[in-house]
């Protein structure tokens, strides 16, 4: 995943820069974008495999909401091995993401049937579930939808199984807050882009990813019902919770 393109999306100058979409430009970059712009995401993707093989049971579902390319559904996959009857879904509602996502995972093999759906989070039945992933996905979905979309995936688990999930944050102190957001700058710099890119990826992110408090995060998911919620990683305003369903 880490030899695609490298992305210069927004190294022009852009007279206008209009609203970020998951669409072929995207996509064609995406590893490479993704793991130049979110710290920690290969510990992430490392630790959701870790936890995926604690917490999926026999016979049950494995959820990857928000697929794109499939890097959580491949390491989940590779995590389950000895698990009976196990189907993995992966669903994301961009069609570039969806035909991206299947030709990759056909380049790995497994036991394991993993379907590739093209769907909205907010409406895929969520069923017999033990293992929910929604890696860096929520914070697209606006703010007043969350809580059902969590309700949703709460009710499709099954007791003892877990939602996974990573998000970006924001600091309740306005302070600390811009520290972390400094922080996050300073490693995309670190990483190739320019003042030029990070400023035009911010304009163009804004209204279409709203971030929320860790404290809303946590109060979120305790609403719709999980009894059990850590956080597991964080780097800077970057962040990944287990919820547990009892
Ligand atoms: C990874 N999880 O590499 N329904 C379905 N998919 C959606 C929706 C929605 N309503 N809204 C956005 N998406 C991946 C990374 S990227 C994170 C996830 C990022 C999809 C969107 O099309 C995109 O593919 C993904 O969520 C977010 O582990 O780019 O910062």
């Amino acid at each position: 995943m880490h030899d695609s393109k490298k992305d210069a999306i927004f190294a022009e100058p852009l007279t206008q820069v209009s609203d970020f979409v998951f669409d072929q430009k995207v996509v064609e970059v995406f590893p490479d974008m993704i793991n130049r712009s979110v710290p920690g995401y290969q510990s992430i993707l490392h630790g959701i495999g870790q936890l995926t093989q604690r917490f999926a049971q026999p016979h049950s579902k494995v959820y990857d909401l928000g697929c794109s390319l499939g890097a959580a559904t491949l390491v989940m996959r590779q995590n389950l091995a000895g698990i009976a009857d196990l189907q993995i879904v992966a669903a994301d509602n961009s069609v570039a993401m969806v035909e991206r996502c299947r030709l990759h995972l056909e380049g790995f093999r497994s036991d394991i049937p993993a379907e590739v759906v093209c769907a909205d989070v907010r409406e895929l039945d969520i069923d017999n579930a033990s293992v929910v992933t929604m890696n860096f996905t929520l914070q697209f979905i606006p703010q007043d939808q969350r809580q059902s979309v969590l309700q949703r995936i709460y009710d499709g688990l099954k007791p003892g199984g877990v939602l996974l999930l990573s998000e970006k944050f924001k600091s309740e102190n306005a302070d600390l807050n811009e520290v972390l957001v400094d922080l996050h700058h300073e490693f995309k710099r670190a990483n190739g882009y320019s003042e030029l890119e990070i400023s035009q990826k911010r304009a163009a992110i804004e209204n279409v990813m709203r971030v929320d408090s860790l404290a809303t995060h946590q109060q979120r998911l305790h609403d719709v019902g999980f009894t059990a919620v850590q956080v597991w990683f964080q780097c800077y305003n970057f962040t990944a919770l287990i919820a547990v369903k009892n």
